[in-house]
């Protein structure tokens, strides 16, 4: 077990809200990272308005205000190895080299989308890019990313299989199964819970006893650290050592993530069960916001370049939406193409 955070001393809190984790990634790497968190809100806000036109097929999930969370991990993965994001790690996919007219075509349900309009949202994957698809069952993809961990030692491979659980799948009984099952067999395998206070509507306290998620390692007997799920750098180093572990032989590791989501559970839940000074308690710390003051006071970046990544995306975004807007809704012929349940 390694850093447990205490509550801090108010003005301690404050000093540090803005401090970022040392890390050992440089100037450029810094600026890809800020380039995906703002790329993943930008997504997610074309996706947001083009919900409220009635253009989205079913739910749209959203990740604002995880966004260091998803990329900061899926950053620290190497080429050969693999990852099953869940509904929130949009940041992950993107990171790992989905498009994003991927994103929109799959959320619009065009025939141009990997699903070919035979499923939604973010719900498809990619073996070749190591992307296992993400499902709805709460907890189902910890046992398959064990087996996908496991399948590399059989094979002679030393990837690392890594994977998402929110607070509230840590109660599933798929978790348990798949947790113990990597411990006893001391798989590769990272899980990053994303510990952001709700599941759905029920508070974290409503649906577990212990304070931290991370105490369920100390149960399994594998490693386990808290992260501040809202600093980028300290996500992405906490993974880096997790997933050398795990190639090292070390076995599995939990992280915690502590972070928010700043929307409902889906675009339709107006989150009103959560109240109001925990928004703007959180969003005094948002990844982004406190990402680019960081490149700022630092000189890694200057205003301008930040703009220009920004500007940059925008750009991109008009052409990818359009390019789903005008994409057609698959053919009744294709239905049953590629449906093997
Ligand atoms: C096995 C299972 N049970 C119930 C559901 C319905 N469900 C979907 S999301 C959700 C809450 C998820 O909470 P959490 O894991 O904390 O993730 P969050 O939505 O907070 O990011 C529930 C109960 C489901 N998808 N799968």
């Amino acid at each position: 077990m390694s850093k447990n955070f205490g509550p801090l001393h108010p003005k301690a809190q404050e000093e540090s809200a803005d401090r970022l984790a040392a890390t050992s990634l440089g100037p450029e790497d810094q600026k890809r990272l800020y380039h995906f968190m703002t790329l993943t809100r930008r997504v997610e806000a074309r996706l947001s308005n083009l919900y409220r036109q009635g253009k989205v097929v079913g739910g749209l999930y959203s990740g604002h205000g995880q966004e260091a969370t998803s990329v900061g991990s899926a950053y620290a993965l190497g080429p050969d190895d693999f990852m099953g994001p869940i509904i929130r790690n949009l940041g992950s996919m993107l990171v790992r080299g989905v498009q994003p007219r991927e994103v929109m075509t799959q959320y619009m349900a065009r025939g141009t989308s990997p699903t070919g309009g035979k499923d939604g949202n973010t719900h498809f994957g990619d073996l070749e890019r190591g992307l296992v698809a993400p499902i709805s069952m709460l907890g189902a993809l910890i046992p398959v990313m064990a087996g996908v961990a496991l399948a590399g030692r059989m094979e002679g491979k030393d990837w690392v299989a890594l994977t998402y659980i929110g607070d509230g799948g840590t109660s599933t009984g798929d978790f348990h199964e798949g947790m113990n099952f990597a411990a006893v067999e001391n798989l590769p395998l990272v899980v990053i819970a994303e510990n952001n206070g709700y599941a759905y509507s029920t508070p974290t306290r409503k649906q577990m006893r212990c304070r931290d998620i991370v105490s369920k390692a100390v149960g399994y007997g594998i490693a386990g650290e808290i992260v501040d799920g809202n600093d980028v750098l300290a996500v992405y180093e906490a993974t880096r050592r997790a997933v050398e572990r795990g190639r090292q032989g070390g076995g599995p590791t939990l992280i915690e993530s502590k972070t928010f989501r700043m929307k409902g559970h889906a675009e339709h839940d107006d989150a009103g069960y959560v109240p109001e000074e925990l928004f703007e308690e959180w969003a005094a710390k948002d990844p982004i916001a406190r990402f680019e003051k960081h490149l700022l006071s630092t000189e890694l970046a200057s205003q301008e370049e930040l703009d220009g990544i920004a500007a940059e995306i925008e750009k991109s975004l008009d052409a990818e939406v359009d390019f789903a807007l005008e994409s057609p809704f698959p053919p009744a012929e294709r239905a049953l193409e590629g449906v093997f349940a």
